[in-house]
């Protein structure tokens, strides 16, 4: 974000450069402990991660769509994905340990967690995600932030961004078949994603000669 543009006493702008900073926190933070994680383990349970400030005319578009009046209070209401930093891992057991780590990190405060993982949304939709509050330091004083980590696998988020282009985002009419057809493959993704951490888990017990 250009904070040349910003123009003060405009509430919506403030909000937009107060997540700019929390993102910037943010990314360290994922990554510092992330790192640390993989350092620790001897291994790195991360395939990439990636961040996004989620752009004005798209949070708007998110109020309208929650049935929301535009204003500046309903943003920081029901809005909490301004912030968003996608933790991709490779297997399923990945992904409960990087949430684990998440929530026993003392510096994050945790707002809320939904795990669409035992339960998949109505599209097929499979992640992990906590909402947590960034604290950052504006004007003298502290205040908080509210961010969404999405933690899933290769697997999910092969489907979740295909998924995204295809019909989450589509502005074409995408019919009930191919809405089944798309939900049926979550199905076979989430079966992949069972088989490859059984795979693993298989590979990592023969190592310690259990498995021949
Ligand atoms: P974008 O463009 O990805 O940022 P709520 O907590 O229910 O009040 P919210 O934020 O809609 O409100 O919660 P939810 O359902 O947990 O969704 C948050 C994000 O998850 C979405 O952000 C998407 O990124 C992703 N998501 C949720 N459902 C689907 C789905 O069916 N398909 C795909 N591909 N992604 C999904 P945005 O802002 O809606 O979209």
């Amino acid at each position: 974000m250009d904070n040349m543009n910003i123009s003060k006493n405009d509430e919506f702008s403030e909000i937009f450069l107060k997540n700019g900073f929390a993102l910037k926190l943010l990314e360290t933070d994922i990554d510092i402990l992330l790192q640390s994680y993989a350092y620790e383990k001897g291994v790195n349970p991360v395939e990439h991660v990636k961040s996004r400030l989620k752009s004005y005319e798209s949070s708007i578009k998110k109020l309208e769509k929650k049935g929301y009046e535009i204003n500046s209070h309903n943003l920081l209401k029901h809005v909490h994905d301004i912030i968003g930093i996608r933790i991709v891992c490779s297997f399923l057991s990945d992904v409960y340990d990087i949430v684990n780590l998440i929530k026993n990190s003392k510096q994050f405060k945790i707002k809320e967690e939904k795990d669409y993982i035992k339960e998949p949304k109505q599209t097929g939709y499979i992640s992990y995600h906590i909402i947590i509050e960034v604290p950052i330091y504006f004007n003298d004083r502290t205040e908080y932030v509210d961010a969404e980590i999405q933690i899933r696998t290769l697997a999910m988020d092969f489907w979740a961004s295909l998924d995204h282009k295809l019909q989450y985002k589509s502005l074409g009419v995408v019919s009930n078949d191919i809405k089944n057809e798309i939900y049926n493959c979550s199905l076979d993704i989430r079966k992949l994603d069972d088989k490859m951490n059984e795979l693993n888990d298989r590979i990592k017990n023969n190592k310690n000669g259990q498995d021949s």
